[in-house]
């Protein structure tokens, strides 16, 4: 039996778990938030990549009933933190553009719960791609209008990849732009890559959003974000993503 197969029965027997990756604030160093990466046990071949499997939950639209898990699972923990690690702590979650696709078809989902209750709204960063803003659909724009009434924010991932028509930027509701980890990685290298990061930042803030950078691996890096002014940072510098416990034990380690 193939992988298809095998991930109808996984979320009942419970195969899935998520990981946290701290994100960390780059002029305070405090860290209260953390993106939830989705990880699957599979009984016999082991842990499985999302890019091997998340496709494949899409073509079958199990991606609907597992991103609800992922939503569940990530406020779930999200409330244990902001009791045990900080107040406002948030979580980011990633959603791909057939989530929203499958979720306008079905009209009700955990959106419409939380949004009774901005408390748990405002637990929740969704992260989306340039790729479900390409075609400026009214209904992403409305979905994306109901996150920021119940206090969900938003952030573009992979920003720079993709197709980058900036008249997004203006058209949609953003509160973070996330620098993908291609231009960090040569940011000491390479003069380009130097000069993109800057010119992102300083876009971003003149557009009132912040911003996040993905795959800092080194000191110099770090630095130079800093320098660039840039508000937060993820990456292996500061920690791989970790099970919750783990997570927990870094924090306090960090503090
Ligand atoms: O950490 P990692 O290599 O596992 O993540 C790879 C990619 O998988 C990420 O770029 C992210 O966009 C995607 N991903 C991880 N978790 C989820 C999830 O819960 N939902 C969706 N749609 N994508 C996810
Ligand atoms: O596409 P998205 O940004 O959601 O995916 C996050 C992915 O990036 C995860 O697979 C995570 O494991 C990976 N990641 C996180 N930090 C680093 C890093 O410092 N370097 C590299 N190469 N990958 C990272
Ligand atoms: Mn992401
Ligand atoms: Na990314």
């Amino acid at each position: 039996m193939g992988l298809s197969h095998d991930l109808r029965q996984a979320l009942g027997k419970e195969e899935f778990f998520l990981e946290y990756q701290p994100v960390v604030d780059l002029q305070t160093n405090m860290v209260v938030k953390a993106e939830a990466l989705l990880r699957w046990k599979h009984p016999t071949k082991g842990l499985i990549p999302p890019m091997d499997f998340i496709g494949i939950a899409e073509d079958n639209l199990l991606i609907v009933p597992i991103g609800e898990w992922v939503f569940n699972s990530a406020i779930a923990q999200c409330r244990q933190w902001r009791q045990t690690l900080h107040p406002m702590f948030q979580v980011a979650v990633n959603k791909s553009p057939v989530q929203f696709a499958a979720e306008h078809r079905k009209k009700e989902d955990w959106l419409f719960e939380m949004a009774k209750n901005h408390q748990e709204g405002n637990m929740l960063v969704v992260e989306i791609t340039e790729r479900l803003l390409l075609d400026g659909s009214s209904q992403v724009s409305e979905r994306l209008a109901q996150y920021q009434q119940a206090g969900v924010q938003v952030a573009l991932d992979d920003f720079g990849t993709g197709y980058s028509a900036l008249s997004y930027l203006k058209k949609f509701p953003i509160d973070f732009v996330k620098i993908d980890r291609s231009f960090v990685r040569e940011l000491g290298t390479s003069s380009q890559d130097a000069a993109l990061c800057r010119a992102i930042i300083v876009m971003a803030h003149s557009l009132g959003m912040q911003v996040v950078a993905e795959g800092i691996e080194n000191q110099r890096q770090l630095l130079m974000l800093q320098e660039m002014g840039c508000d937060f940072g993820q990456g292996y510098y500061f920690s791989p993503p970790l099970g919750p416990e783990a997570f927990a034990l870094w924090h306090h380690e960090w503090h």
